[in-house]
């Protein structure tokens, strides 16, 4: 059985533990990382020598980097589904996966450390601030494209709507009060759709902390 390791309030193993049960994949999940430690323990660091969750193993392979094991899965667990067959289809979500990692995490890992895991005194408003204005011009982006979508590459959803399907939870559920979120009707359309989804409900829209 396809074994997990990671913590479930990590929003990198939420998008593999997400993705496996869309794709009805039945999975083992073994607690590691923040409080449960495990991560540098010398057999864990094998597997995943970075020290961070999500690793994944399957059948005697291991694989690490959450997006790319979203990619795996989906390409060889849900060919035709998750995975689109088509090579334009397929790059278009693919382009949103990246996009996830190089513009919309840095400013929403500053968010969700300023407010979820600082103590108020703490925190560093302006910063937080700052960086909740990126994360609005970035999500701004994400609305034009879902913008007479239903997903993010079009009627279907797919791997694509995975990672931004897993910020846009923690970015329309975490207010920064100088810097408010905009109105942006086709990503809360989108998000409500996800909504929709048990297995979203079950690994990402959850209390975070
Ligand atoms: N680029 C990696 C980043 C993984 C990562 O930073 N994971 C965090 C949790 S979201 C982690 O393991 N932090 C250390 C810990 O939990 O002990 C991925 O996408 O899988």
């Amino acid at each position: 059985m396809l074994k997990v390791w990671g913590r479930k309030n990590s929003i990198n193993v939420q998008k593999v533990l997400w993705c496996c049960d869309e794709l009805g994949v039945a999975f083992e999940r073994v607690d590691a990382g923040g409080a449960f430690g495990v991560v540098d323990d010398p057999a864990y660091r094998d597997l995943n020598p970075n020290g961070v969750v999500p690793t994944i193993e399957d059948g005697g392979f291991v694989l690490w980097e959450s997006n790319t094991i979203v990619r795996y899965l989906a390409a060889r667990y849900g060919a035709g589904g998750l995975w689109p067959d088509d090579p334009v289809t397929r790059a278009d979500g693919d382009r949103w996966m990246d996009w996830q990692q190089t513009v919309l995490l840095a400013p929403m890992t500053t968010i969700f450390w300023g407010l979820i895991r600082t103590p108020p005194e703490s925190r560093d408003m302006a910063k937080i601030a700052a960086a909740a204005k990126k994360a609005h011009e970035a999500f701004a982006m994400l609305d034009k494209a879902l913008t007479g979508r239903a997903f993010v590459t079009g009627d279907r959803f797919t791997m694509g709507d995975i990672p931004v399907g897993a910020m846009a939870f923690r970015w329309l559920n975490l207010d920064v009060e100088d810097a408010p979120r905009p109105s942006l009707p086709a990503l809360e359309a989108w998000y409500a759709r996800l909504l929709e989804r048990p297995a979203y409900r079950t690994w990402v829209a959850q209390p975070m902390t």
